[in-house]
């Protein structure tokens, strides 16, 4: 692939300074991230990204996404008189043209964003995680009054484990790396949940389930900490999307509630930690004052299903020759497989 030229890129953009060279940050799996740090002392520091369009093909309907639900947020802290909204909120910088995005010459995309001051961190302590569990409660609720329809699915069945499974299935059938038959028991092992595992999508045919703006990636590390431990900005905003709320509780819980990593190569390094699950729920449940019965009775499902999901797309990614997801060595999707099904199974004994 041809390089973009990342200062031509900068220019494109409304920037109110001018920034230095872009340092490169090893964040998320999906997108390429830089800082953009200001050349004079006081200016704006910015976030600049490549978008992966192979993976978010909908650029425009993404951003529009993105931008919504931001000023949506924007105008709800505004009119609480919360203080450093710039913190508290993601902004995008809008190009010269207009748009919320810059297409290159080579076919890329990339965005730019004011760059937030903050703590990422893969472990939270109970504390922070009660915290955390009322920072996403808060931004389901600030959301809540957005009508479902005003966002596309920037990602078509994103968190829909039907159409996960189904893509598993083919990537065995044609299984193009011949990885499958080694792996034979971790696909039968999945095989034996599906049906199980699909009762969200099943209520929700039935009418009883209702579907909400989700964040859709609540990892631990998607929440910017201050320097107090305290949430400060959810970020990451590439998924928000409608969908089951337990989606999110349940991707939190995958990450934060898990005392391994989550593609830890030591097996028994991996248990529910329950004293996060405990303060996250409780701090969730303190803000999420709109959920149905039904919703409040599918959490720990919920725990269950991210980490079945996640389970299934590792090891699709695994078989289909690790195109989606990068990978830091050959059988990085694998053991992260492993590292998924060990949680979900930890779960199934701690979380019924
Ligand atoms: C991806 O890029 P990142 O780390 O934010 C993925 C999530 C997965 C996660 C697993 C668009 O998120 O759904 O849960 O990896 N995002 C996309 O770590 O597929
Ligand atoms: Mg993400």
């Amino acid at each position: 692939m041809e390089q973009d030229n990342i200062s031509q890129i900068i220019s494109a953009f409304q920037l109110e300074n001018q920034v230095g060279n872009p340092e490169p940050l090893k964040i998320g799996l999906i997108n390429d991230s830089f800082i953009l740090p200001p050349l004079q002392e006081g200016g704006k520091k910015y976030f600049l990204q490549r978008i992966n369009h192979h993976i978010f093909t909908n650029v425009e309907g993404l951003q529009q996404n993105i931008d919504k639900v931001t000023r949506h947020i924007r105008q709800k802290l505004i009119s609480q008189g919360v203080a450093d909204v710039d913190k508290r909120v993601l902004q995008l910088v809008p190009a010269r043209d207009g748009k919320l995005y810059h297409k290159t010459g080579n076919g890329n995309f990339w965005r730019i964003y004011l760059f937030v001051e903050g703590r990422s961190q893969e472990r939270v302590t109970p504390d922070a995680a009660f915290l955390a569990g009322r920072a996403f409660g808060e931004f389901q609720n600030q959301l809540a009054d957005l009508p479902h329809d005003a966002l596309c699915e920037s990602i078509p069945n994103f968190h829909n484990i039907e159409f996960r499974l189904m893509q598993l299935r083919q990537a065995a059938e044609a299984d193009p790396c011949a990885r499958l038959k080694p792996c034979s028991a971790i696909y039968n092992e999945l095989l034996r949940r599906a049906d199980d595992m699909c009762l969200g999508e099943r209520l929700f045919r039935e009418g009883k389930l209702p579907k909400r703006i989700n964040h859709c990636d609540t990892k631990v590390n998607n929440i910017l900490f201050d320097d107090q431990n305290r949430p400060m900005c959810i970020v990451d905003l590439d998924t928000v999307m409608p969908g089951f709320v337990f989606s999110d509780f349940g991707d939190f819980m995958r990450t934060a509630a898990n005392t391994g990593a989550e593609d830890d190569p030591e097996l028994s390094n991996i248990h529910v930690d329950m004293d996060i699950y405990n303060a996250y729920k409780d701090g969730y449940l303190s803000e999420a004052s709109f959920l149905t019965d039904i919703e409040k009775s599918l959490l720990n499902y919920g725990c269950r299903l991210l980490s079945y999901m996640q389970t299934v797309r590792f090891f699709t990614d695994y078989l289909n020759g690790d195109t989606y997801y990068k990978i830091q060595y050959p059988e990085h999707n694998l053991v992260r497989t492993r590292a998924q099904l060990r949680l979900l199974e930890e779960q199934e004994k701690m979380l019924k």
